[in-house]
């Protein structure tokens, strides 16, 4: 058995190839008409006729038609005038206010790089329409060879990709390019189906589009390969115009395949994503990190322990996944300004890895989640220890202020005290002074006292030794002492 292992250059190749394809399939959310059929079935020159360009009929080297355009514009479409050459990546064509999409490699696997590019271009082209018409173009030699078997693989990979018959049938139009038959038309291509439906099991699938399309001739246009320029003229415009304008904008369910050994790819694939991611989500982190620990705004760090809180928080229960890992990063970044792009770019892979999920071979590996979210829980043991800090450094401060002004005070204190007690001192003293002074003047008085009355005594005693004695005086009267 040929079991050939991708390479990590060719997984490297396809990832810059899709992100290639990515960057190219704007999101349209309108309404467009999506091109589908092998690589050189004829829709770039299909759509580069519908444009209105100059057409240039010329003969190649090995004598085959060759439908050249005069492009001048910015966006050229490129058509590939050998088997191999083809336009691996889709065109975008905005015809007249209408929105073409030329889908590449519907139904060619000529490599496993290439199928999955093709899916993820097809799938990503009709997810992002609102609606859209599908125009199946088909080269005439695919109708005429090995009695339709390669129309039926065709038509068979068609109705697979869309179930929805009734939808897949409104919304369905077909060209037939390179047409050698010149009295072929749309009725006798519808006409031959239906019979080659009938007598082929290969078309079992597609019968019931099949019979639906054999009473709508108008759904047909033929593109004959021509012989002069003159050819390439507005009746053919007209024809292909007009069987895409009879058919109904739809959306529809899609359903890709991929072959076994693309689906190993594809598990390489996702690996390489869940690596990058986890990659990136270190990255994150630590750009979250280097912000906390030159942040002392005490508010910033709680919002920011608050976010990382909410996101583990998201991740509490059983089996988290890919959609919730998506909004909590979506949450974070409104909270961390300046991490948007980082977190863009971790959910282009995430949606690369949603894109591919089912397309995973049976039993590949998990998806390494919560070693993705383990990064956040890093920032946030992180950013709860700068709070720690900050807190410390803030008690510290705290302190430091409350014991400055505590020593002013006790400082103030004492100053009064000492002053208080300098006062009373001052108190004591005049009052020892003056108990002093007092008690010198009461001694003093008492030894006056005693004086006074010792002379007194001495006084009594002398009059009453001494005779009576008048002491005349003027007016006759007499004085007794
Ligand atoms: N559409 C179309 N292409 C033709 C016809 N005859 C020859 N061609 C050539 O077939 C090739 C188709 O290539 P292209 O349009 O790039 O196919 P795509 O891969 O489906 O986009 C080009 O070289 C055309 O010039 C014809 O009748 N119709
Ligand atoms: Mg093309």
């Amino acid at each position: 058995m040929e079991q050939e292992e991708e390479s990590k250059e060719d997984i490297n190749k396809l990832t810059l190839m899709l992100d290639e394809a990515d960057m190219k399939i704007i999101v349209t959310n309108q309404q467009t008409i999506n091109l589908l059929g092998k690589t050189g079935a004829g829709k770039s020159t299909t759509l580069c006729l519908l444009s209105d360009l100059v057409p240039r009929v010329e003969e190649s080297d090995y004598g085959e038609i060759i439908i050249d355009f005069d492009q001048q514009e910015e966006v050229k479409i490129e058509i590939g005038h050998s088997n191999t050459s083809c336009t691996t990546l889709p065109n975008f064509m905005n015809i007249k206010g209408e929105l073409y999409w030329d889908c590449p490699g519907f139904c060619d696997n000529k490599s496993i790089m290439q199928e999955i590019v093709n899916l993820f271009c097809i799938k990503k082209i009709f997810d992002s329409a609102l609606s859209y018409k599908i125009v199946l173009v088909i080269s005439f030699d695919t109708i005429i060879s090995s009695r339709g078997r390669e129309l039926a693989e065709t038509l068979r990979q068609l109705v697979e990709m869309f179930p929805e018959h009734n939808k897949l049938f409104n919304c369905l139009s077909i060209i037939v390019t390179k047409c050698t038959n010149k009295k072929y038309t749309s009725n006798l291509f519808v006409t031959n189906l239906a019979k080659m439906a009938a007598e082929n099991n290969e078309f079992e699938l597609a019968r019931p589009l099949i019979s639906k399309l054999s009473t709508s001739p108008d759904k047909v246009a033929i593109f004959r390969i021509p012989n002069t320029t003159s050819d390439i003229n507005e009746e053919l415009r007209n024809e292909i115009k007009s069987s895409v304008q009879v058919s109904n904008y739809e959306k529809l369910i899609m359903r890709n395949s991929l072959s076994d050994r693309a689906k190993l790819a594809i598990d390489r694939l996702i690996e390489l994503y869940d690596l990058n991611i986890n990659e990136k989500m270190s990255k994150f982190a630590e750009g979250l990190i280097i912000k906390f620990r030159s942040e002392n705004d005490m508010n910033s760090l709680n919002q920011g322990k608050t976010a990382l809180e909410k996101f583990s928080e998201l991740f509490n229960i059983e089996n988290p996944d890919i959609k919730m890992f998506e909004s909590g990063m979506l949450e974070l970044c409104s909270y961390f300004t300046g991490s948007e792009l980082q977190a863009r770019e971790i959910k282009n892979l995430t949606f690369r890895i949603e894109f591919y999920n089912s397309y995973r071979s049976p039993g590949s590996p998990k998806i390494n989640l919560a070693s993705w979210i383990s990064h956040i829980s890093t920032a946030k043991s992180v950013i709860e220890g700068c709070i720690n800090f900050q807190n410390e450094a803030e008690a510290r401060k705290q302190a430091e202020k409350f014991n400055k002004e505590n020593k002013k005070k006790i400082d103030e204190l004492n100053k009064q005290i000492e002053n208080k007690n300098s006062k009373d001192n001052e108190i004591m003293e005049m009052m020892k002074f003056m108990a002093e002074s007092n008690a010198q003047r009461d001694e003093a008085n008492q030894r006056m006292l005693m004086e006074m009355m010792e002379s007194n005594k001495k006084m009594v005693l002398e009059i009453a030794n001494m005779k009576p004695q008048v002491i005349e005086s003027g007016g006759g009267g007499c004085i007794v002492i």
